[in-house]
């Protein structure tokens, strides 16, 4: 690349060119972007700023939180809530939604997130991120409901994730494929290093925690089986196996390079539908993942067609390289 791009021109010039990134918009993704940075600067820093371990409180999913999980929740809050451009915000580490204070002006849109993904590999230094998913308030009704944010996949305006990883990333898609911007430090701005990531419809390598082998549905393990069998099995040709436990990671080496990850329904809780979240984390995700050519579902429909019926709904997850992920969807198919 001849000149460096930064997000803010970026941004600009698809809003001049395109039209499809009104100025609320653009402020918002500007906004969520100076946050990733802050949050990005406090997982730096680590146990020099204090900022690692666990503190004494769970999260709605009864999870137990990390320092990390709160500071960076409350970084998105703190910088979205005044702008003008959010009418209100979901988060992961959050019961509720947050309704911008009344003292500031309400703006158009609905911010979710999970503020740090990954919460495993925190204390462990390894790649963690931030997910985020903006959709548009329904129009009609003054206030914000919970209700307000039960809208499937289909219908966000933007959708992105940032890695904290050997480099900071940030992917981002606003319906016209993805792009990929890499902070630079001494500068301090996003600088666009990549557009138009494109998943290959094949692929090698595969993704899912395989100690629970034992709980899966016959679908997923016929598939992975047939994965280990290699060039002397169904598929005549060996796989290779990655598994990094922070889905921005592992989605992001998919992005880069290929491959399908899963993280499907299984028996250890049998009446939950997956441990990933639909709304801040399988939308947002499935969403650039399509954009960049390939596909995400649940073992049965298609992820982004789901209407959500609560805000911390669970989901099976099987997204990546198309054709993969349609083998595995067919499998499920082909047993009832
Ligand atoms: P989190 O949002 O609490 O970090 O949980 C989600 C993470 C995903 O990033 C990752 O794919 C998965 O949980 C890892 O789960 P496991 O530890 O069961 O392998
Ligand atoms: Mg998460």
């Amino acid at each position: 690349m001849s000149s460096k791009i930064s997000l803010t021109r970026y941004l600009v010039e698809q809003q001049r060119q395109e039209g499809h990134i009104p100025s609320q918009l653009r402020l918002l993704l500007e906004v969520v972007a100076r946050s990733c940075k802050s949050i990005s600067h406090a997982v730096n820093k680590g146990a020099l700023g204090g900022v690692l371990g666990t503190a004494e409180t769970e999260n709605i999913q009864g999870e137990i939180q990390k320092k990390l999980d709160i500071i960076s929740n409350e970084v998105l809050i703190e910088a979205n809530e005044w702008g003008g451009h959010l009418a209100a915000m979901a988060s992961e580490e959050m019961e509720g939604i947050y309704l911008v204070p009344n003292r500031y002006p309400q703006g158009e849109y609905l911010l979710l997130f999970d503020p740090l993904d990954g919460s495993s590999n925190i204390d462990v230094n390894v790649s963690i991120g931030t997910i985020f998913s903006v959709l548009k308030k329904p129009e009609g009704q003054p206030g914000v409901t919970e209700e307000d944010f039960l809208q499937a996949g289909v219908k966000q305006v933007a959708a992105g994730y940032c890695i904290y990883g050997p480099q900071t990333t940030l992917v981002l898609t606003v319906g016209d494929g993805v792009a990929m911007f890499t902070l630079d430090r001494e500068q301090g701005s996003f600088v666009l290093t990549q557009e138009n990531l494109q998943i290959p419809p094949d692929t090698k390598e595969f993704a899912i925690n395989m100690s629970n082998m034992r709980h899966w549905a016959p679908p997923i393990k016929r598939y992975v089986d047939e994965c280990l069998a290699g060039k002397e099995g169904p598929r005549g040709k060996d796989f290779n196996m990655r598994w990094i436990a922070s889905m921005v990671a592992d989605v992001h080496r998919i992005l880069t390079r290929g491959g399908i990850f899963m993280y499907p329904w299984d028996k250890r809780e049998p009446d939950k539908p997956g441990k990933l979240r639909l709304l801040y984390e399988a939308n947002p995700m499935g969403w650039i993942v399509e954009q960049a050519g390939g596909a995400i579902t649940n073992g049965k429909d298609r992820v982004l067609d789901i209407q959500p019926s609560k805000l911390h709904e669970r989901v099976s997850v099987i997204l990546g390289s198309k054709n993969e992920v349609e083998r595995v969807t067919r499998y499920h198919a082909e047993a009832g």
